[in-house]
């Protein structure tokens, strides 16, 4: 490209010289030939620290990252896939929010399926706001098989294979308003855990908030994980009853923790706000407290006491554990927690929990092996207003290191150090476990939140790439409009004082927060394995066009077409039908070549389909709009890809 600077590259060229007050002369003239690594970066004004980040981050083309990063997408309801350490983004998985290039709930039968699971209230639901993917995980590391991801607004949680990277599942929370403390998976993936965040009336369909107390409830969903369906079985998953406290983050134990799972909670003192009526807003009634309340779960026993009769009692089509009987089965336990925590993370050997409150400058650190001889040696006799026993703070706890103002998340390594996101300081600290002592601090910009760790949930995190996900991006990426993308941040935690490598704008919405995995435990199909094959059945569907099947046949009113498609062409080229048909398009891409993707846009009916090498779909409409519509392949697929055409042809009733 400096060889030669055709005329095509001399205005960038002059644009950046003159960005960096250069000399135009030398740039416009093709001064850069020849250049060596130096001179380019004296050139651009890169440091030798810059230099240095551009070299652990760049990948050649073709080469691999060695991580993936699956990140929540916030509001567009996705989840994004990220190469790691270059930061180039692989994937827009639809999870939530209907896509048309993977032909997501737009015309396509099976995934308008998922997106009507996830219907609620009786509304179609077209936005999501994705927080917390999880990887599954086999004996506490990711195994690279599922994914899955909560949508807060709507209390709902979504199951991804990672065989093909689509969404299979979406199963409704009927009895939360707002879900925050999901997806957080058990270590063998026994369960997704969700747990509710703003309390809503339990048992009764409606109650006004003076009967806040009462009536409002919070509440922790364990879902159960069929591996071998790759779904979510909601008859055999449950919810426990809990107080009508917010609660925020889950965690599950591990190790000598496991069986148990960790939920924080804020607004402990069930403020109700009513700003406009001369209360206190929530902002000030919700953190009036110094302490809320850890919430410790036994969700092994938990487990087993849903299965036994007269244990649960059901609530809108779930098994909801009631309060009495957790309280009486020792399911459920509290300890203090200084104030309004936001994050809890179990470090990797499970033998700690870290938590963080958003207006206390300390991570505060339990000790498992404290709480459980607390739980054994019978509590203190203190409870909370609800009944649940309160585990003595001065008993489990283990140490408090100071970190900094707002610290909210944490991560760790494979060296005993753990980080943690300090959100008002818009830093991330690095300190030390054994013994608590804060080691350094890095700027990040700004407003950071959650971190992800290279395997940072797992049993054995791998160290070395931490990405901060900072909600603003002030001064960091050209100007976009008042709406400024939100920033992740590449963090090299290896050196020290650790470094700032990358930074990757996101422009879709709030990434809330994002797991990284080992490239090489992913092992995705390159193409389906077989002609015909379903993605919701992960199978061969049996009926589906193939070559040598195409036709059209006329049942009653419903015209069904069995169409392949292959470079360059559609058969068959002419779908003929009557205005008001029923129209069944059953279609094959039945090619097997890698990457050789058609797909199928029909003009005016709202239809775009994505068909992978192998795979079948199944687009219904009704063909109430007389015309002729062209259909064409969206795909540029081959040298004719434009031939790749067709026409539907509605003939007008009567
Ligand atoms: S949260 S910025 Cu929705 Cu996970 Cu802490
Ligand atoms: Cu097939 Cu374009």
């Amino acid at each position: 490209m400096f060889k030669q600077l055709s005329a095509r590259w001399v205005i960038p060229v002059v644009a950046f010289g003159l960005f960096f007050g250069l000399a135009l002369a030398s740039c416009s003239e093709g001064g850069t030939a020849g250049m060596d690594v130096s001179e380019v970066a004296r050139e651009r004004h890169l440091s030798e620290q810059d230099v240095l980040a551009a070299v652990k981050t760049y990948q050649p083309t073709g080469r691999f990252d060695p991580y993936v990063l699956f990140a929540s997408g916030g509001h567009s309801g996705q989840v994004l896939v990220i190469g790691v350490p270059s930061m180039r983004l692989l994937k827009v998985i639809a999870v939530f929010t209907p896509e048309p290039w993977q032909g997501y709930g737009v015309g396509a039968v099976e995934t308008q399926d998922v997106l009507d699971e996830g219907r609620m209230a009786d509304h179609d639901l077209t936005w999501g706001d994705t927080h917390h993917p999880a990887l599954s995980e086999s004996e506490g590391d990711y195994d690279g098989q599922y994914l899955f991801i909560n949508d807060k607004a709507n209390p709902r949680i979504a199951v991804i294979d990672l065989r093909d990277f689509e969404t299979k599942q979406i199963v409704t929370d009927p009895n939360m308003g707002t879900n925050h403390g999901g997806t957080f998976v058990t270590p063998n993936t026994e369960y997704v855990i969700e747990a509710a965040q703003y309390s809503i009336p339990l048992w009764e369909e409606y109650a006004d908030v003076d009967r806040y107390e009462e009536s409002y409830r919070g509440l922790v969903t364990f879902w159960k994980f069929d591996r071998a369906s790759g779904r979510i079985d909601h008859d055999a998953s449950f919810s426990m009853e809990l107080p009508p406290y917010w609660h925020d983050l889950s965690d599950a134990g591990k190790g000598p923790s496991f069986g148990w799972a960790f939920v924080n909670s804020f607004n402990t003192e069930m403020a109700t706000g009513g700003f406009e009526d001369g209360n206190p807003p929530f902002e000030a009634g919700a953190s009036a407290n110094d302490m809320d309340y850890m919430h410790i779960i036994n969700w092994q026993k938990a487990a087993r006491v849903a299965g036994e009769a007269g244990k649960t009692r059901m609530s809108r089509g779930m098994r909801v554990i009631p309060l009495a009987v957790s309280i009486e089965e020792g399911l459920l336990y509290l300890t203090p927690e200084p104030k309004s925590p936001h994050g809890v993370d179990v470090t990797p050997d499970g033998t700690r929990m870290v938590v963080s409150g958003k207006l206390d400058p300390h991570a505060t650190i339990y000790s498992w092996e404290k709480i459980r001889s607390a739980i054994d040696s019978g509590g203190s006799g203190e409870t909370d207003s609800y009944g649940i026993p309160i585990l003595p703070f001065d008993d489990v706890l283990e140490a408090q290191v100071e970190l900094g103002l707002g610290p909210l998340h944490t991560q760790f390594d494979d060296k005993g150090n753990a980080y943690t996101s300090i959100f008002l300081e818009s830093k991330v600290a690095k300190w030390r476990l054994d013994p608590p002592e804060l080691l350094e601090k890095i700027d990040v910009h700004y407003n950071v939140g959650h971190l992800a760790m290279a395997e940072g949930d797992t049993r054995t995190p791998d160290g070395k790439y931490l990405i901060a996900m900072d909600k603003w991006s002030i001064d960091r990426f050209q100007p976009v409009g008042p709406l400024l993308p939100q920033n992740f941040q590449l963090i090299d935690v290896d050196e020290s004082p650790m470094q700032l490598l990358y930074d990757m704008p996101i422009g879709i919405g709030e990434p809330h927060y994002a797991q990284m995995i080992k490239a090489d435990k992913l092992e995705p199909f390159q193409v389906y394995p077989g002609v015909g094959y379903s993605p919701h059945l992960m199978a061969l569907k049996e009926g589906a066009p193939v070559s040598g099947t195409e036709r059209i046949e006329r049942v009653g009113n419903t015209v069904h077409v069995y169409m392949t498609a292959m470079r360059s062409h559609f058969k068959p080229e002419y779908i003929r039908v009557n205005q008001g048909d029923e129209v069944v398009l059953h279609v094959t891409n039945i090619e097997q070549a890698h990457d050789a993707t058609h797909g199928l846009g029909i003009s005016k009916y709202n239809v775009n389909v994505s068909i992978e090498p192998g795979e079948t779909q199944e687009i219904r409409f009704t063909a109430d709009q007389a015309g002729v519509f062209p259909f064409y392949c969206t795909e540029f697929c081959s040298a004719l890809h434009l031939e790749m055409a067709g026409y539907l042809l509605v003939k007008p009733a009567g």
